[in-house]
């Protein structure tokens, strides 16, 4: 197991659930990490955004795995990579995911949709599951010695089939060597998942992903003991649109720039995060 995978394994602690923020790119990645979050997650649903693309399986894994190794390179806090469905089934996994540890990501989500996938989150997305077998199949291949931890999402309970189906999924992902089980709601009330939570035998933490039930905070998923991750899905995407929509339309509105100038980073600052101050000592080393 990798340092990155070692230090997000001691923090998948169901008493304490370490946190995720989404990322895009290097950028918000290290803001994330910046910021305190315990992990940075690497959201397809994020990537895809950024690209201005559904998040379907469009993208090729080659631009997933180069942001994913952006993020690696210019922060420090593990990143939870987003294989999405693993790239097509157990032979894809086998090739796809050293490539990611090779890319340094501590663990890896797959889900146990069908390729091509459709965004959870979408209203009336198409949500169909592999075959049980198939997919500890590809956790399987998953796993791989020194590698990234292997987190299996399930998707029942957005697909509509219910908590023991959610279950028997869940316990048969970690049976096939799982690290954590993911378990997804786009319900608006956090009920389902605390049913499921509440039910889960524990024998590996799960990590949830509260985009859907905002309401959850972190104190009441301690509470429940079962959770050692909880994934802020899409934040950082949400801000930077949000933010630049504000200043987009102050700037045609207002005429001119300087009405934004003390609501937006300062150029100094993007220095900063550029990493000009390493700059400057390669410069005083090297340059002659
Ligand atoms: C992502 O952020 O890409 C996810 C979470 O997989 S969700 O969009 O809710 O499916
Ligand atoms: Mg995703």
């Amino acid at each position: 197991m990798t340092d990155a995978s070692e230090r997000l394994r001691a923090r998948l602690n169901p008493h304490r659930p370490a946190i995720a923020m989404s990322a895009h790119n290097a950028l918000s990645a290290k803001l994330a990490a910046e910021a305190g979050f315990d992990a940075v997650w690497g959201s397809g649903f994020e990537l895809s955004a950024a690209h201005a693309v559904p998040d379907a399986s469009i993208l090729s894994w080659e631009t997933h795995l180069a942001a994913m190794r952006a993020m690696v390179e210019v922060q420090h806090a593990p990143v939870v990579a987003d294989i999405d469905t693993g790239g097509g089934n157990a032979v894809s996994v086998a090739y796809l995911v050293p490539r990611y540890a090779a890319a340094g990501v501590a663990a890896v989500v797959m889900e146990d949709k069908t390729f091509p996938k459709d965004s959870s989150l979408r209203a009336e997305g198409r949500q169909e599951l592999v075959r049980i077998e198939e997919f500890q199949g590809k956790i399987e291949a998953a796993r791989i010695d020194g590698g990234p931890l292997v987190i299996a999402r399930t998707e029942a309970l957005i697909a509509g089939l219910g908590e023991a189906e959610a279950l028997r999924r869940g316990a048969a992902y970690a049976e096939a060597g799982a690290d954590a089980v993911l378990i997804h709601s786009k319900q608006k009330t956090p009920d389902e998942i605390l049913s499921f939570c509440h039910a889960w035998p524990g024998r590996v933490p799960l990590v949830l992903v509260p985009t859907a039930y905002p309401r959850l905070s972190f104190a009441e998923v301690a509470a429940l003991e079962k959770v050692g991750l909880i994934i802020c899905g899409n934040h950082a995407i949400r801000a930077a649109v949000a933010a630049m929509r504000a200043t987009f339309a102050t700037i045609l509105a207002e005429g001119g720039i300087a009405g934004v100038e003390d609501r937006i980073a300062s150029v100094a600052d993007i220095f900063a995060l550029q990493g000009d101050s390493h700059m400057r000592e390669v410069e005083a080393r090297f340059l002659r």
